[in-house]
C-alpha cells in the first residue's frame, strides 16, 4: 500500500511542485492536496484535491480521517514580506497551523509531518558568511520569529511526545510553473519574467544583496530526501540548514545578459531591504549532507537556463 500522504498549502509556489512530485512517486490517489483556493490547472488535474483551511483543525482532522492520512507536508505560511503587514495575521496561520498538525502527530492520528523552516530564523547578530547550523537566531521578522519558534515546537514534540517531525530551512526558492508570494527573495524569480516580457527589471534590493538561494527541483529533492531517510538518520528534530548557492541581484542579471544581452536592470529598494539585510550571505549546511545525504545539482548557471528556457516554453 502507497503512504498515503496529505499536502496542506498545496497551491503555492512549493506545494504545487511538491504535490506533482510526491503523485509521481507515490501515485496519484495516494496524495491528496489540499488548500483554501483551488491550484493550477497542471495540479488540479493531476489528482485529489480538498479546499481546508490550515487555521481550522475539525477540516484538517476531517480530512486525516477520510483519506487515512499517514504523512502531513504542511506547506501553507504567510512568508517575510506580507507577514510584516500583518503581523498578527502571519503569527496566527504560521503556528496554529503547526500546532494542529503536530497535536495530529502526537494523538497518532498521522505518522509523520513534514514542515517548512527558513533561512529567516537567522537575524541581524548571526553570522552572515556560512552561517551555522546551530548558531545565534534572532530574527526580526514576524515570519521569522514564527518559524523559529516553530522549530522549537517541533523539537519539543519529537523529544516529549516521540513525534517524527521533519523540517528544512528553505533558502529563496526559484520557480517558474507558480509564482511565489510575498517573500523577500521574490525578485529573483520576478526578475526572469521581466527579463523575458520587457527585458528590464527593477529590483527592490540593492545590486550588492547577496541571499542564499536555491532551484525549485533542488528543494524538492530536499524535501522528498528528507522524508525518506530512516528515521535515526535525522539527528536535528528542528530544522536543517539547507544551501545551493548564493548571489546577489547583479550577479544573476550578469547571467541573464548571456541570454539577453540588451537586458537592463535598476535598483530601487524598498522595505523588503532591511529583510534581507538581517538575513545570511551565505549559509553552511553540512549536518543536512552528513545526517541524510543531502546534494544540490544546480547553480546559478544552471539555474538561469531552467528558468529563461521553463518560462519561454510557457509562453508558447
Ligand atoms: C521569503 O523570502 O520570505 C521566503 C523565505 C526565504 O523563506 N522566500
Amino acid at each position: 500500500m502507497p503512504t498515503k500522504i496529505l499536502i496542506i498549502g498545496a497551491s503555492g509556489q512549493i506545494g504545487t511542485e511538491l504535490s506533482l512530485k510526491l503523485r509521481e512517486i507515490h501515485g496519484s490517489d495516494a496524495v491528496i492536496a489540499s488548500d483554501i483556493r483551488e491550484g493550477s490547472e497542471e495540479l488540479m488535474a493531476s489528482g485529489p484535491f480538498e479546499i481546508a483551511n490550515a487555521m481550522d483543525y475539525e477540516q484538517i482532522a476531517g480530512l486525516v480521517e477520510k483519506h487515512q492520512i499517514e504523512d502531513v507536508y504542511l506547506m501553507a505560511a504567510m512568508l517575510s514580506a506580507t507577514g510584516e503587514k500583518a503581523p498578527m495575521k502571519a503569527w496566527g496561520l504560521n503556528m496554529d497551523s503547526l500546532f494542529h498538525v503536530l497535536n495530529l502527530a502526537k494523538d497518532k492520528k498521522i505518522k509523520r509531518v513534514f514542515w517548512p523552516s527558513s533561512i529567516a530564523v537567522f537575524g541581524p547578530s548571526t553570522p552572515k558568511e556560512n552561517t551555522p547550523q546551530t548558531t545565534i537566531m534572532e530574527p526580526t521578522t514576524v515570519y521569522g520569529i514564527s518559524k523559529q519558534t516553530g522549530e522549537r515546537w517541533c523539537s519539543y514534540y519529537n523529544k516529549k511526545y516521540g513525534v517524527d517531525v521533519r523540517s528544512i530551512r528553505y533558502p529563496g526558492i526559484i520557480s517558474y510553473k507558480t509564482l511565489p508570494g510575498g517573500g523577500t527573495t521574490d525578485y529573483a524569480v520576478e526578475i526572469f519574467h521581466e527579463a523575458i516580457k520587457d527585458g528590464k527589471y527593477t529590483s527592490f534590493l540593492t545590486a550588492s544583496t547577496s541571499l542564499p538561494m536555491m532551484f525549485m527541483e533542488d528543494a524538492i529533492k530536499a524535501t522528498v530526501d528528507i522524508m525518506e531517510a530512516p528515521t535515526e538518520a535525522i539527528k536535528v528534530r528542528s530544522s536543517y540548514n539547507l544551501a545551493a548557492m548564493s548571489f546577489t541581484p547583479e550577479s544573476l542579471a550578469e547571467e541573464i545578459k548571456k541570454y539577453i544581452p540588451t537586458f537592463e536592470i535598476s535598483y530601487e529598494p524598498d522595505f523588503r531591504q532591511d529583510i534581507a539585510d538581517s538575513w545570511p550571505s551565505s549559509i553552511d549546511d553540512n549536518a543536512a549532507r552528513e545526517d541524510w545525504g543531502w546534494s544540490h545539482n544546480f547553480d546559478i548557471v544552471a539555474l538561469t537556463e531552467a528558468m529563461l528556457n521553463g518560462i519561454k516554453a510557457q509562453l508558447v
